[in-house]
């Protein structure tokens, strides 16, 4: 089963002008250290298009205003932007109802949420929690912290050592005691993509919740939450092109029902005396205090922006920029790509022998060139490698072959001046 083949099918009819696209982003046309920028760290947070600075401008400079309360004309225009980005949101994730997406700071929010309101009500001691071994920190950590408070196991499915998940020790790891099966859709460190419809029939065929992990998958791969049958599904901003301190955790209508708010304060209540409080409908049980209100209006920015031009052109065009980019590193002598996988996407993370990745992040930096190096905050990933960290180049949809050359260019001039 190929994952992209739902967004391959969908590729319109229109070219993608990946120089064209590059004018829409400012930040790409400055120089850094004499050169100009070469921007390979979108993995770790995206360059943001012209629209999306004019709408938080729009939004800052004529319709600030707080939401849901004013009677006001700031008032009711903010709260048709911010609302009016759930819709827009609900309608790129393919959710059932705008009651089904809840805004949070980003993707890691969007996993403690689950854990705080769902597991805490549905996981006892002795019941299981499985993720994979490619997960990123914070859809590990909180799950140790609540193992810890509660005495419920995490278990751990195993990758192989191109970085692909081992699917049948996957499916022995899941038992009756499996409450909820946690999944990076798309590994940061690796840029493997995950078979996650697949992961999830088989988590619910042994009657267990699950969570998709989608802050990498989004920018790269059309998301259908429906096709999918996730129940949750965690993602954030900044990495597709929209402003940071925002996301939205998209969870099934019934099960957020039954979940306990989050946080506590202005908005998510319906009813507050000092006897008794009752609690807003859905979605706003689960915001509480004002909102990132810009946020949502450059988040719908910047989806609509990938929606014009169409996830099927980025990813197929991204493809073809990883798979070149893939092909002229292995020309460097002594580099070792980590993370090999059959199915990738946005991500080339290496290791040069003899050379510590942050010297080399340094000293690229230097030709202009921003990637990323360190453990990616997916230390586990790096036990599995044997390596403390990788370099890592990833990509988005204003990269270039171009780009790849300049990247491969100093990478050699790098590998030289560490010899
Ligand atoms: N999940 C994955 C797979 C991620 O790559 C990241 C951030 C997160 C969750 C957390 O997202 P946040 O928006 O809540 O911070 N990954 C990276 C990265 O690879 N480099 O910097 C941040």
């Amino acid at each position: 089963m190929n994952p992209l083949s739902a967004v391959t099918s969908a590729i319109p009819i229109h070219r993608f002008d990946v120089e064209r696209v590059r004018t829409d982003f400012p930040a790409l046309q400055q120089k850094v250290h004499g050169k100009p920028l070469v921007y390979l760290d979108n993995a770790a947070t995206t360059q943001k298009p012209s629209c999306v600075i004019e709408a938080l401008e729009h939004y800052y400079y004529l319709d600030n205003a707080n939401v849901h309360r004013g009677v006001h004309e700031l008032s009711e225009r903010a709260t048709d932007a911010f609302e009016g980005a759930r819709e827009t949101i609900r309608a790129f994730l393919g959710a059932a109802s705008v009651k089904e997406i809840i805004y949070t700071s980003g993707a890691t929010e969007s996993i403690n949420l689950v854990a705080y309101c769902w597991a805490h009500k549905n996981i006892r001691s002795g019941d299981e929690i499985l993720i994979t071994e490619m997960e990123h920190h914070s859809n590990i950590v909180p799950w140790q912290l609540f193992c810890q408070q509660t005495g419920a196991v995490l278990k751990v499915a195993p990758i192989n050592d191109d970085g692909e998940l081992m699917l049948e020790e996957y499916e022995k790891l899941l038992t009756p005691k499996t409450r909820l099966v946690g999944m990076v859709y798309v590994s940061n460190a690796l840029g493997t993509i995950n078979p996650v419809k697949q992961m999830i029939r088989l988590a619910h065929d042994a009657g267990a919740v699950t969570l998709v992990d989608a802050a990498q998958a989004a920018p790269h791969i059309a998301i259908d939450v429906k096709d999918l049958d996730c129940d949750f599904l965690a993602m954030s901003s900044h990495k597709i092109y929209g402003p940071t301190g925002m996301g939205v955790l998209f969870g099934k209508q019934a099960l957020l029902e039954e979940m306990p708010p989050f946080q506590a304060g202005g908005d998510m209540i319906e009813y507050v005396s000092f006897d008794k409080t009752t609690f807003n409908k859905l979605p706003y049980k689960f915001e509480a205090g004002t909102p990132h209100i810009a946020g949502a209006i450059g988040f719908e920015a910047a989806l609509k922006y990938v929606q014009e031009l169409g996830l099927g052109v980025i990813s197929a065009h991204e493809r073809g920029i990883l798979q070149y980019a893939t092909q002229r590193i292995l020309d460097i002598p002594g580099v070792r790509i980590i993370g090999t996988a059959a199915l990738k996407c946005g991500v080339l993370s290496f290791v040069l022998e003899g050379a510590h990745p942050s010297d080399i992040g340094t000293i690229m930096n230097y030709h202009g060139v921003a990637i990323r190096t360190g453990h990616h905050c997916a230390m586990p990933v790096m036990q599995h490698f044997g390596v403390a960290g990788t370099a890592r180049a990833s990509f988005g949809l204003y990269n270039n072959r171009g780009d790849v050359d300049a990247f491969i260019g100093a990478l050699a001039k790098t590998k030289e001046m560490l010899e």
